[in-house]
């Protein structure tokens, strides 16, 4: 593999990645394990949308994340874990034995009948035995589906029903900062509603009494003890399934993401290597749950991959204190660390007073994702964190994309403050107008859009191919279509400046105002009700609910916290809204269509700018929602 060291190998690469786009990746697929070669690197079209990457290549992604590294490295440390609490020890785990723990989960999942192609749940707190079972999965060639483990009984229900998952594995219940996160009973709730699911496999974390159910459920603990640690991998085909990953969209229910097995590997190995110029014995933190893709492709796979050491984080920033990252830094001498701007907002509202104790000397690199980071917090993260001596890396990137694809290359491309600078070897970027028109040269501001595929991209939508052909690869003519808004500057660098259309990222969680609406909806109260986003010093974008209530209850206030409480029931605590306002009626159409645009104007305080709203049904509602706006 090709490992970028100076500006001018960047430019080198990324002609040759454009140019010959087979003969770069080719190059690139050369260094790993395959069982057979490819027959041909590429095949494609984005109106099927139809891309194949190394086709006839057979593989197995875990040979390549663990037996490969045996040899070399066995007994250096694959992954740390560093608890919720620093007063209990943490665990390091070495290739030898994260190698022995995957395939002996590995067997207990065959045990349990799941075999090449199956569907499998993961519903855990972040513990090592997350990262096993998504492993193990890949080992016997059954598609893994990890669900946040902050997602609640109903939101795990619809993820387990699209995607027909058998079996389920979770933990009896998870730490984060002063709080115990109940996840079995959470399961047990949403099964009520899966009769597909036969078995549930728990691990023990918080002691918790649970209700184990008879026949279905089972201990991880116990059932390993009946497995040998001897699980030969399946043999996948590069365009076999490995995951599906379940990410908001505008309307309707979450799409279930697929990545497939030789594209992906390639990729995020790749991106992982020369995004965060990765050295040999280097220790690397992401510090994003493995219920998202960064988690996926930064926590798991790119550094298993790469045969680094990789830090796990059960808890939460600021528990004990908003220390804790810096500790964690130091105690375990971390070298890249990975994380959200939201993070770091949060972090330095709190003060340099927790940052003060620490050395931070083992970094080198720092990087950020998940959303635009503004320039103060970027200064901020640059000069406490960083000494002014680590380079920054604003990655940008997707669930669909499965790996980074617009990123400096840490050390070696200028960065700016905000900028995601330029795109990877092999990624294509076009901004187009709404109409769809290219915009040329530099200095514009468009819809961000990419023209070729690269090996990490999505496949198809599970169970639903038309779905992701019409969110993705129908807006704009043969090109695949982000959602972002971007701007391309004097320089050619790229700045991400968000989403154009009804998705929130909210502390760099992406969530659907659909979903959030339909929870809400659930409150008997409400018949109808419309989220916004609105800016949030901290965590980049807030919710705001605008609500209708039927009954016009007196007691608002005990009305919004149930509304709340039923956001935090039905979809779970990252969606809850931070402003709630009850209304009588929604801005809308004569065709009866949401004027979201008003109501995000109202949520931003901007009252005085609402545009033409003479083609409302009833233009009285909207004087009624400026004057009880939530500010
Ligand atoms: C990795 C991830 C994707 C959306 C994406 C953007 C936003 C991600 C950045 C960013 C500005 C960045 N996957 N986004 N990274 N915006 N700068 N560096 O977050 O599927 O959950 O979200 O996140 O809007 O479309 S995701």
């Amino acid at each position: 593999m090709s490992r970028i060291t100076s500006l001018e190998q960047y430019h080198a690469e990324y002609r040759k990645s454009i140019e010959q786009p087979e003969i770069f990746w080719a190059e690139q697929a050369a260094e790993f394990t395959w069982r057979k070669k490819w027959n041909k690197v590429l095949e494609w079209n984005f109106t099927g949308p139809d891309v194949k990457w190394f086709i006839g290549g057979k593989l197995n992604i875990t040979e390549n994340c663990l037996d490969r590294h045996l040899a070399e490295r066995g007994d250096q440390t694959a992954m740390i874990w560093e608890p919720n609490s620093p007063d209990e020890a943490g665990r390091k785990i070495s290739y030898k034995e994260l190698h022995a723990e995957v395939c002996r989960f590995a067997n207990v999942l065959k045990k349990h009948g799941a075999k090449k192609g199956d569907r499998v749940c993961i519903y855990m707190p972040m513990i090592p035995e997350l990262a096993v079972a998504v492993l193990a999965c890949a080992r016997i060639g059954a598609i893994h589906s990890v669900v946040f483990g902050g997602f609640s009984f109903s939101s795990l229900a619809d993820r387990v029903h699209d995607a027909d998952c058998r079996i389920v594995v979770t933990a009896d219940g998870g730490f984060r900062g002063a709080k115990d996160i109940p996840l079995k009973s959470v399961v047990d709730e949403a099964l009520k509603t899966c009769p597909s699911v036969t078995k549930v496999l728990v691990a023990k974390r918080t002691g918790v009494a649970v209700n184990m159910v008879e026949g279905r459920d089972l201990w991880w603990s116990e059932e390993i003890k009946t497995v040998s640690a001897d699980c030969p991998a399946e043999e996948m085909d590069s365009e076999d399934m490995l995951f599906i990953l379940y990410t908001s969209g505008s309307t309707g229910k979450p799409k279930g993401v697929v990545h497939t097995c030789g594209g992906y590997m390639v990729y995020v190995k790749y991106t992982f290597e020369n995004v965060f110029q990765y050295n040999p014995g280097d220790v690397f933190w992401c510090t994003a749950d493995v219920g998202w893709v960064t988690g996926h492709s930064y926590l798991v796979y790119g550094p298993l991959l790469a045969g680094a050491t990789t830090v796990m984080f059960e808890g939460i920033p600021t528990f004990p204190d908003a220390g804790r990252f810096w500790h964690v830094i130091d105690k375990h001498k971390v070298n890249i660390f990975y994380t959200a701007p939201t993070a770091i907002r949060s972090l330095e509202a709190m003060g340099l007073d927790f940052v003060k104790p620490y050395k931070l000397d083992s970094l080198r690199v720092l990087g950020t994702v998940g959303e635009p980071i503004n320039a103060e917090a970027w200064e901020w993260y640059h000069k406490n964190i960083g000494k002014e001596k680590c380079p920054i890396v604003d990655t940008w990137w997707q669930t669909e994309t499965g790996g980074i694809l617009i990123s400096p290359l840490a050390g070696i491309t200028k960065t700016k403050p905000g900028f995601a600078t330029w795109p990877l070897p092999g990624v294509q970027p076009v901004l187009v107008d709404e109409a769809g028109n290219e915009l040329q040269g530099n200095g514009v501001e468009g819809r961000l859009c990419i023209r070729f595929p690269w090996p990490g991209i999505i496949r198809t939508t599970y169970g639903n191919h038309e779905r992701c052909r019409a969110t993705y690869f129908e807006t704009y003519k043969n090109l695949y279509f982000t959602g972002d808004g971007c701007r391309r500057d004097e320089d050619g660098y790229y700045r991400i400046t968000g989403r154009v259309d009804d998705v929130i990222k909210v502390s760099g969680h992406l969530l659907g105002t659909a979903e959030i609406e339909n929870a809400i909806n659930e409150h008997p109260d409400i018949v109808e009700s419309a989220v916004v986003a609105f800016p949030h010093d901290i965590k980049g974008w807030g919710i705001y609910a605008f609500c209708i209530d039927e009954n016009g209850r007196k007691d608002v206030e005990s009305l919004k916290k149930e509304i709340i409480d039923t956001v935090n029931k039905y979809m779970g605590p990252i969606a809850k809204p931070d402003k709630i306002q009850i209304v009588t009626g929604l801005p809308k159409t004569r065709s009866g269509k949401i004027m979201r645009r008003i109501l995000r104007k109202i949520a931003e305080g901007e009252t005085s700018s609402l545009g033409d709203i003479s083609t409302l049904l009833d233009p009285a509602v909207v004087e009624e929602i400026v004057k009880g706006a939530v500010m």
